[in-house]
């Protein structure tokens, strides 16, 4: 794969570099993104239906079932070449921040420190009465096939239902988090947007709002997305391609 030798110099001299993900940065790693059709018996149902409180008040036994075969099946796949390759770019730039709106956490597992989750984690549930965190029991979920209806557990404190550790359409981003995100934008020289559709907000506006910046904007998609027209770099790839190939092309082969 060839890149544009300036899009490679600025990645080389840049000094803080972002790299936002959206589900298509997992999708290597089997996991189906948004836009993918929900497979089996999720099939019927459209996930912004599903991840809202609405749902979960009126079927905690859905969408619970729902976030328990998600979390299944991010515990039971690897992290792919592009999770591997933004990792082993930390070593070689300054100052590297994920900013990801997946809730799993394969970032981490590639050896990421301090991702900032915009949309939160499956594997931080919280009573949603008290909001205390509440401990999964270890391993993975046993939870047969798709479309499961499982109860939620109760709170060992007050009895409340116990939801994902997820942000639902309509809810506000936790403050923190999305303070942090705006911060990194303000001090990044460049930003990687991988795999994202860049339609959910407020979290869209971040590759913009680095762009306006001025700051390096690479996209990396297979597809095209309303941010094309600002972004310096289009790549159309799979993310595990295109990253390893970056990579390799500003560093050298990197050893896994
Ligand atoms: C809020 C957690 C208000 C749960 C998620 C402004 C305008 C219009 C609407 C709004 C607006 N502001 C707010 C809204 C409403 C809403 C919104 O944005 N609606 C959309 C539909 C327009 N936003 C909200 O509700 C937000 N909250 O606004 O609160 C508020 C404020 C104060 C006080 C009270 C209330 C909360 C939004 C967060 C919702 N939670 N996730 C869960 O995961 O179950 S969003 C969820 O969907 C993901 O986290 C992610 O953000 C989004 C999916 O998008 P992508 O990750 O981009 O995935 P997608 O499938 O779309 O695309 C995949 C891409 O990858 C594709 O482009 C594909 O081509 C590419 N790809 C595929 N394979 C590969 C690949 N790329 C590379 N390599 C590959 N191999
Ligand atoms: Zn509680």
């Amino acid at each position: 794969m060839q890149f544009d030798t300036l899009m490679i110099a600025r990645l080389r001299a840049a000094r803080h570099v972002i790299v936002f993900t959206g589900a298509g940065v997992s999708q290597e790693s089997g996991i189906p993104t948004f836009r993918d059709a929900m497979t089996g018996l999720w099939s019927n149902f459209n996930p912004e239906d599903l991840a809202t409180v609405e749902a979960f008040t009126a079927h905690p036994d859905q969408v619970w079932g729902w976030y328990e075969w998600r979390r299944k099946a991010v515990m039971i796949t690897q992290p792919n070449p592009a999770h591997q390759a933004i990792a082993a770019m930390a070593a070689h730039v300054p100052k590297l921040t994920v900013v990801t709106q997946n809730v799993d956490d394969l970032h981490e597992r590639a050896g990421i420190q301090g991702v900032i989750h915009l949309h939160g984690s499956l594997h931080e549930p919280r009573c949603s009465d008290c909001g205390r965190q509440y401990e999964l029991p270890a391993g993975v979920p046993d939870i047969e096939g798709d479309g499961m209806h499982v109860m939620p557990p109760r709170c060992n404190h007050c009895g409340g239902w116990v939801r994902p550790g997820v942000v639902w359409f309509g809810e506000p981003l936790p403050g923190d988090t999305w303070g942090q995100a705006k911060e990194a934008v303000r001090s990044c020289d460049l930003m990687f947007s991988i795999g994202t559709s860049a339609v959910i907000y407020p979290a869209a506006v971040m590759p913009f709002e680095a762009a306006e910046r001025g700051a390096c904007v690479i996209q990396v998609n297979p597809m095209p997305t309303d941010l094309d027209p600002v972004a310096s770099f289009n790549l159309r790839g799979k993310a595990g391609e295109v990253m390893a190939a970056i990579f390799n092309a500003a560093w050298g082969p990197h050893e896994r």
